[in-house]
């Protein structure tokens, strides 16, 4: 699915600091996907389906009489919430998004709405509810994922003709019985959110929309709503799923990535990014101005993959070295470049090199500024460099300090030009 359109600023322009502040100087975050197809794994009756686990009731076409008996069997005992936290924080994660619920209808949360809940399992806890408190002690925003309009575990809901038939249902009153009180429920039940993530938009015209996002804002002003509630609206816009924008996008933005080949956990997929990867996508990703959001597959057990934790703190141990070349940053002013990317702070220009020229020089355009001084990040070591009109020339060492993304820190006076504005 693609946002199309701009999202509606004129709640943030009213306001002195932007309500999404928090979010454009966050820049990475935690997606999570958790839910009964958890347990499956990919697997339905001795068949295995690669790519998104959550999907697996509608590939297999499951009837809802049996997916539903998964709940019986959902008991999680292993789920700690400050442990995910605590991988999050170190993980240099400034925020979380946990499914709610997803496509299947089932609530990870305490719901009166629909008794297709995970108070209703072995496990009878809210781990929502949980979340909520570790996230609020370690200074980490929480958001909710929501599927509004999808559920195939109702008769109106959206995407399920192997149990009923489309062209039957009233979207409306499924919206009104279930999706919209649940919405209300997330955001009247766990604390100040920092967002609610809808995805898959339908069945609601542009009024009716924007009269979801009323309910949704008279409850939590703040709480931003991603940009996949349909017809443009939302605070922030999201492309397709593992999708980077070509260039910089000026509004709030992020894109989502999941650590392997599903979002859901996978039993049979351990086609893991490497921490290089994760590190270069989120640079890339942050000179364009945007987020990431990174997805884990936690399994049925309350356990986070091994392969995902050691993955998550390697990149928390770069962050920790180069977090300054990223958080609180603007996208980078000089276009991409074969050795790499920039970001950009007030007095600061930094070069992420990914590729070490053969010869050693690396060459920047575009910088119109007077450059005072220039340094690795990670070991504060100064590099020798020459400035004329048309670049700035940094001489690097043989061996970089790091294999992944090494930082060189330009401290500059004077006002750079934005490369993406100013250029013919
Ligand atoms: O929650 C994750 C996905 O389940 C959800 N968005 C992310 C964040 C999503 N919902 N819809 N879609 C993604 C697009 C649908 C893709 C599909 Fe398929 C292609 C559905 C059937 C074919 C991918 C492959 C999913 C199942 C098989």
């Amino acid at each position: 699915y693609k946002a199309k359109g701009i999202i509606d600023k004129t709640t943030s322009k009213q306001q002195e600091t932007p309500k999404t502040q928090w979010f454009q100087n966050a820049k990475f975050g935690l997606f999570i996907h958790w839910g009964l197809y958890s347990i499956l794994g990919g697997e339905w009756n001795g068949k295995r389906y690669y790519g998104s686990s959550e999907w697996i009731m509608n590939r297999a076409k499951i009837p809802v009489v049996e997916y539903s008996k998964l709940a019986q069997q959902f008991n999680p005992v292993k789920f700690n919430a400050a442990e995910w936290v605590k991988i999050a924080k170190e993980a240099g994660m400034k925020y979380i998004v946990i499914t709610a619920k997803h496509h299947d209808g089932f609530a990870m949360f305490d719901s009166k709405v629909s008794d297709f809940n995970i108070m209703h399992t072995p496990f009878h806890r809210d781990p929502l509810k949980e979340l909520s408190v570790a996230c609020q002690k370690n200074n980490i925003k929480l958001g909710f994922y929501y599927s509004q309009f999808l559920d195939w575990h109702e008769p109106n809901g959206g995407g399920n003709d192997w149990d009923f038939v489309e062209k039957n249902k009233d979207y409306k009153s499924y919206y009104q019985s279930k999706s919209i009180p649940q919405i209300k429920e997330l955001l009247s039940n766990y604390g100040p959110l920092g967002l609610i993530w809808f995805d898959m938009p339908g069945g609601l015209s542009k009024e009716e929309t924007q009269a979801l996002i009323d309910t949704a804002r008279r409850l939590q002003p703040n709480c931003l709503f991603s940009s996949r509630v349909g017809h443009g609206l939302g605070d922030f816009l999201d492309f397709g799923d593992s999708e980077v924008p070509a260039t910089v996008i000026k509004e709030p933005w992020e894109a989502i990535f999941t650590h392997n080949d599903s979002w859901g956990y996978l039993k049979f997929d351990f086609n893991f990014k490497t921490p290089s990867e994760i590190i270069r996508l989120l640079t890339n990703i942050v000179s364009k101005g945007g987020n990431l959001m990174l997805n884990v597959g936690p399994k049925a057990d309350g356990t986070i993959p091994e392969e995902s934790i050691k993955c998550l703190l390697s990149v928390g141990k770069w962050l920790k070295i180069n977090g300054k070349a990223i958080y609180g940053t603007t996208y980078g002013p000089i276009a991409p470049q074969p050795w790499g990317v920039t970001t950009l702070k007030p007095d600061k220009l930094f070069l992420h090199v990914m590729l070490r020229p053969k010869n050693g020089d690396l060459i920047v355009p575009g910088v119109n500024v007077k450059v005072k001084k220039v340094w690795f990040l990670s070991n504060m070591k100064s590099l020798n460099w020459k400035q004329n009109q048309q670049m700035l020339k940094v001489k690097l060492p043989l061996v970089l300090p790091d294999d992944a993304n090494s930082v060189i820190v330009v401290e500059y006076t004077g006002k750079i030009s934005d490369s993406y504005i100013d250029a013919p």
